[in-house]
């Protein structure tokens, strides 16, 4: 059963949407011509929201609202329905810091726990793109930016004390998502779960042996811990290459209702998972006319190129911009202090690397073993096929668990990928 929901809302359809739209008199002027004209189209693929596109004469938009229920489970999943709120938050907390890197935001209508933002056109999710074998050349320097700018300006070194204490109170009430992630992220795919899903029989065995590898379990739980307790920064908590939308030049990173102030290696974590576990499916959307190998070594090639900007950019804001209560300047003021802040900089972004492997293995363990899959595999519609492949993102996550030593920059992470 879904929850009850609060006096005001209902869900919105192709018509109500309109409605809505209509009574917001800055959207009725920016889609123009009259309701009944405006094209609607609900294209919620996501597991969780409605997602409507609206085009008028004039212009478009996108209304996103929250469902009381999981959407990919349906109403045997209740959810509350405030991950609009967070959602709408966190485009406020970082919209300034990432201009040109999200979709632009209009308005929030606390009710309906619905919002509507810019429709992005002719973007497309970054992940069907890769999927379908396109490649997009500056899309990981973009996100690596996003990244940068996004946790730096939330942390203590980019903010103030009271600055981050508003965020982490307001955010730390996004329990709902916060739990999903802790379940179906963490504690799930290790565990005997009925949400667990594998390819079956092939990966039977898999699953028996990695919820029978006591060191594994200890490792994934060793970063739940941290998820949970290490509030470095407000992070986007969701940013895989479905919540990037792309052209050739253009890229916007979305979806952040999963947002809340954890560990900045969350985020670097997942869209280094995600790149990863495309190369590795690139063989399942082989044809007769193309292997797919230029495709696999070019997602490859991007681990490297977004973490060395994710790096480069946090580091040159930590030089200009570090406001915060953390290494604060004035404690560094002398020049002989300049080679410590300079190492205590390096570490910083070295444990944010460790983290980042981490959390990447934990994020392919739950999409081989856990409740959401990713149509990287998922569409590869052959379980034979897509077996195999399943397996070596698995194993290689086992690698990066229990291993961590071998994996301490891109390119180790570039290397075990080719070499599983
Ligand atoms: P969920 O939170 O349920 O995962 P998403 O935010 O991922 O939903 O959105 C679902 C789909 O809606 C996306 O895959 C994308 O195709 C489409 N979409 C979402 N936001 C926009 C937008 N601003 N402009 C155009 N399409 C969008
Ligand atoms: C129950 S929802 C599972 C997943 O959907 C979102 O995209 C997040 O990745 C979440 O973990
Ligand atoms: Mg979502």
């Amino acid at each position: 059963m879904s929850l009850p929901t609060p006096a005001g809302y209902y869900a919105l359809d192709n018509h109500s949407v309109r409605t809505f739209l209509n009574d917001l008199p800055g959207m009725r002027t920016k889609l123009g011509g009259a309701p009944e004209s405006w094209a609607v189209e609900e294209v919620g693929d996501g597991n969780l929201n409605l997602v409507f596109l609206v085009d008028g004469p004039d212009g478009s938009v996108c209304v996103k609202q929250s469902l009381p229920y999981v959407r990919a489970a349906g109403e045997s999943w209740p959810l509350p329905l405030d991950r609009a709120f967070f959602e709408q938050s966190y485009y406020g907390a970082v919209g300034a810091h990432v201009e040109g890197l999200a979709p632009r935001f209009y308005h929030y209508q606390p009710e309906l726990y619905a919002f509507v933002m810019e429709r992005l056109s002719p973007h497309i999710i970054l992940r069907r793109g890769l999927i379908e074998g396109r490649r997009y050349p500056h899309v990981a320097q973009h996100v690596g930016e996003f990244a940068a700018r996004s946790t730096f300006a939330t942390s203590d070194i980019g903010a103030t004390i009271e600055e981050k204490a508003e965020w982490t109170a307001s955010f730390a009430k996004n329990t709902s998502l916060i739990r999903i992630t802790a379940e179906v992220v963490f504690s799930d795919p290790l565990s005997e779960s009925p949400r667990n899903r594998w390819t079956s029989p092939q990966l039977d065995g898999l699953a028996r042996e990695f919820r029978a590898d006591s060191a594994l379990k200890g490792a994934v739980a060793d970063f739940g811990w941290r998820f949970l307790t290490s509030g470095q920064a407000l992070i986007h908590g969701d940013l895989h290459t479905g919540s990037v939308m792309v052209t050739e030049t253009d890229t916007k990173v979305m979806d952040p209702e999963f947002s809340f102030v954890g560990p900045i290696g969350y985020d670097v974590g997942a869209f280094l998972a995600n790149l990863v576990m495309n190369y590795l499916a690139q063989p399942g959307h082989a044809t007769a006319a193309d292997d797919r190998r230029e495709q696999a070594d070019w997602v490859l090639d991007q681990v490297p190129v977004f973490w060395n900007t994710f790096k480069t950019r946090f580091l040159a804001l930590w030089e200009t911009s570090a406001r915060g209560d953390a290494y604060p300047a004035t404690m560094f003021a002398n020049p002989s202090d300049a080679a410590v802040l300079a190492a205590r900089r390096e570490a910083f972004l070295d444990g944010v690397f460790a983290d980042a492997v981490g959390y990447a293995a934990v994020k392919t363990i739950r999409r081989v073993l856990g409740f959401a899959h990713n149509i990287d595999f998922e569409w590869i519609a052959d379980p034979s096929r897509r077996a195999p492949l399943e397996n070596r993102a698995a194993q290689l996550a086992r690698k990066f668990l229990l291993e961590p030593a071998s994996f301490r920059t891109p390119e180790d992470i570039v290397a075990g990928a080719r070499a599983i």
